[in-house]
């Protein structure tokens, strides 16, 4: 194949995952090559994640990787509920560990990697889909498979899958309006959940839930805003900031985790090794969170210390399995099942508990936000 041969490592992919890895590794002068199926400028647009963790912030700064995030980014520490009984906000700058959100479109953190990545003198191949992995994982000493969840380096870590479909989706919107409020904002309504996400001053991310195999294209911008201004009770709350509505997309709830994330010379990192549906803001996080572990792990390796290396995937997986806890916990407390069924009443009725208690117990709140910011 010809890819990358003389590469110490090798990366598939240049999503926050392998970007991260790439920019840690040159940093300490080691030969990497990132492959990439997709354009640059392809990579650059993608809109996807907004929301950083600080424990991300902290990594990203501790690599001199923050410089764009802390120009551009904004600082976010509010969500609020918003529901039949009324709504409640929590600031959780106040409670948990009192650590707050960074928010910076996934797509300008990307750019910013790239191009540290390459003034450090890496390497991307654009527009290069890697077809298998065991050419590459013969001519580097290590590959990181940060392909995503679609990618091809999952299929050669063999080991246990866990899957679960939540049998929920949502339509993910981003329409070229300003943030209708400060917070980030969870509805939960009888026809189902809508959210509320700033992303810029000028674009804000919005999701309805919807049936699953629903047609983005289905619905008009007008029915979209309605049925937003519907489950975000607008008539109580005050009128949404409307504009042209730029992405849609369906975004179908589920959750994927390899156990074990590594394989000889072959490292999962990212949404390859789990991918965590978007109910929490997690997925982007952990893909920096296991980047870090990686890269530090692969420099002692390359030092002669592999035991850092040998434990990758035993020190990943309880977080990822701790993330993925918190995600099912809140796809719980946003949806519940439509129609009069037993099963659905009783379940309506445990989530009008559940938020009764977040709204109250200051324990419940503490919970919440230590999980909602950290991993
Ligand atoms: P990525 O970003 O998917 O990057 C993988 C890269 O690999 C390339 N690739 C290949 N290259 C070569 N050969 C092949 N065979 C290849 N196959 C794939 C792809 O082109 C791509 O460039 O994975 P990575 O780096 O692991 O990063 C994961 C994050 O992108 C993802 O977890 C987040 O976007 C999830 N997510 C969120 N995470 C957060 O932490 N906070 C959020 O607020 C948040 N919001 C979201 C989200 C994901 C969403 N969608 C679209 C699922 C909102 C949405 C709507």
């Amino acid at each position: 194949m010809g890819q990358g041969s003389g590469a110490r490592v090798l990366i598939i992919g240049a999503g926050p995952a392998g970007l991260v890895l790439g920019n840690i590794l040159r940093a300490e002068g080691i030969d990497c090559v990132i492959l990439e199926r997709r354009s640059r400028s392809h990579v650059e647009h993608r809109a996807r994640a907004g929301f950083l963790a600080a424990n991300s912030v902290r990594i990203l700064d501790q690599h001199g990787l923050s410089t764009g995030l802390h120009e551009f980014g904004r600082q976010h520490d509010t969500c609020a509920f918003r529901g039949e009984h009324g709504q409640f906000e929590l600031n959780y700058s106040e409670l948990g560990r009192g650590e707050i959100h960074t928010v910076y479109p996934q797509q300008n953190l990307v750019r910013d990697l790239i191009a540290t990545f390459l003034n450090r003198g890496g390497e991307i191949r654009f527009e290069t889909p890697v077809t298998s992995v065991h050419p590459l994982l013969e001519t580097a000493r290590f590959v990181a498979g940060a392909d995503g969840q679609h990618g091809v380096a999952q299929a050669a870590v063999p080991g246990r899958r866990y899957r679960r479909d939540h049998q929920v989706s949502w339509l993910a919107i981003l329409a070229e309006a300003p943030p209708s409020m400060a917070a980030v904002m969870y509805a939960i309504h009888p026809n189902g959940f809508a959210g509320h996400m700033a992303r810029t001053p000028s674009v804000t991310r919005y999701y309805l839930q919807c049936a699953p195999g629903h047609d983005p294209a289905s619905l008009s911008d007008d029915q979209i805003w309605a049925e937003l201004s519907l489950r975000m009770r607008i008539d109580e709350y005050g009128a949404l900031k409307q504009g042209p509505i730029i992405e849609r997309r369906i975004v179908d709830m589920y959750s994927n985790v390899l156990d074990p994330i590594q394989h000889g010379n072959l490292f999962l990192v990212g949404d390859a090794a789990s991918l965590i549906s978007p109910s929490a803001a997690k997925g982007a996080n952990l893909a920096i969170m296991e980047a870090d572990l990686l890269g530090q792990a692969m420099i002692a390796a390359l030092r002669g210390d592999s035991r850092a290396l040998d434990r990758y995937s035993a020190d990943c997986l309880p977080r990822i399995w701790r993330a993925q806890e918190f995600s099912h916990w809140m796809i719980n407390l946003l949806h519940s099942p439509p129609g009069d069924s037993d099963d659905a009443t009783f379940l309506r009725a445990l989530q009008r508990a559940r938020l009764e208690s977040l709204r109250t117990s200051r324990a419940h709140q503490d919970f919440f936000a230590e999980n909602y910011i950290g991993i």
